[in-house]
């Protein structure tokens, strides 16, 4: 007569849980801005599986995680970023998915509705419960800096080195942000009428704050960048008119009436690509 007691948690068969820290963090990392070749870079990082995907061996991971790049036309800095951040991310023990959501044509870019496209895609092949927006020329430099999902919406790129690593304002959520699938579905994901640069993120502050949460950080000598440099592209000159008209949209704008079409994807070793075309909202 047995009684069943469940899995037994000494029996080396049974994964355990990943710590909440992952143990072999070093802290600082050394940023190489001249990587080798992609197919290198291929060969070399062994431990990331087709489509740009990493999970720990040895531990069951606590996060599945979406990285979202919106990226048009930088092959430079999409292979500096992919050289540095898959080992920080295999480091951090999470189950992690790169994407890349290029805008296809010449318009005005939209970084924002790449964004939404990204977190509506990425759905499509997992419940990811974790997505990183993040910017393509963005390197991290201390891998204590958790590619998680937070309790809050979390700004991770507090400190950029072009700022000489200070916030430039309190509400920034530019860069890299971080917020769970539940928030972002909550606020409506980014508004889709921010064609150009400036002023999505800041609509994406204060929807946050519309919606009762609050932007948290990680303090500044961790949550630290260093940017990739490139020309200035051309400001939105009605970015500040829709930021301050944005509220009355929160609840049209955004995942809600997201209009594209998928051109092309492929899973190539270091990244899942989507190429998209954009419809602007009517
Ligand atoms: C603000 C922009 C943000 C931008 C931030 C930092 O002025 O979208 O600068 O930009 N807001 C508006 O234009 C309304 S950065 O220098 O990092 O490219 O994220």
């Amino acid at each position: 007569n047995t009684t069943y007691n469940g899995p037994n948690v000494t029996d080396s068969s049974v994964i355990k849980q990943c710590p909440l820290i992952p143990p072999n963090l070093a802290g600082p990392l050394v940023v190489n801005k001249t990587p080798p070749e992609l197919s290198v870079i291929e060969v070399k990082f062994t431990d990331v599986k087709p489509g740009g995907k990493g999970s720990p061996s040895n531990c069951k991971p606590r996060y599945k995680v979406a990285i979202i790049i919106p990226y048009r036309d930088r092959p430079q800095h999409l292979q500096t970023l992919l050289y540095n951040l898959h080992p920080m991310l295999l480091k951090q023990q999470i189950d992690y998915q790169i994407f890349i959501v290029e805008q296809e044509g010449n318009g005005p870019f939209n970084r924002a509705m790449l964004m939404n496209v990204g977190y509506v895609e990425a759905l499509k092949e997992k419940t990811f419960d974790c997505f990183i927006f993040h910017d393509v020329d963005l390197l991290p430099e201390d891998d204590r800096n958790l590619y998680t999902c937070p309790e809050q919406p979390r700004h991770m790129s507090v400190a950029v080195d072009k700022f000489k690593y200070r916030l430039p304002y309190a509400d920034l959520f530019g860069g890299v942000s971080a917020m769970s699938r539940g928030q972002f579905r909550l606020v409506n994901g980014f508004s889709n009428m921010f064609w150009g640069w400036g002023g999505e993120d800041d609509d994406m502050a204060n929807r946050i704050k519309a919606k009762g949460l609050h932007i948290s950080r990680y303090p500044p000598n961790i949550a630290r960048y260093k940017m990739l440099s490139h020309r200035k592209e051309k400001a939105n000159p009605r970015r500040y008119e829709y930021l301050k008209t944005g509220k009355k949209r929160f609840a049209t704008d955004g995942l809600t009436n997201l209009k594209y079409d998928l051109i092309d994807k492929k899973k190539y070793k270091l990244y899942t690509w989507l190429l998209v075309k954009l419809t602007p909202p009517q």
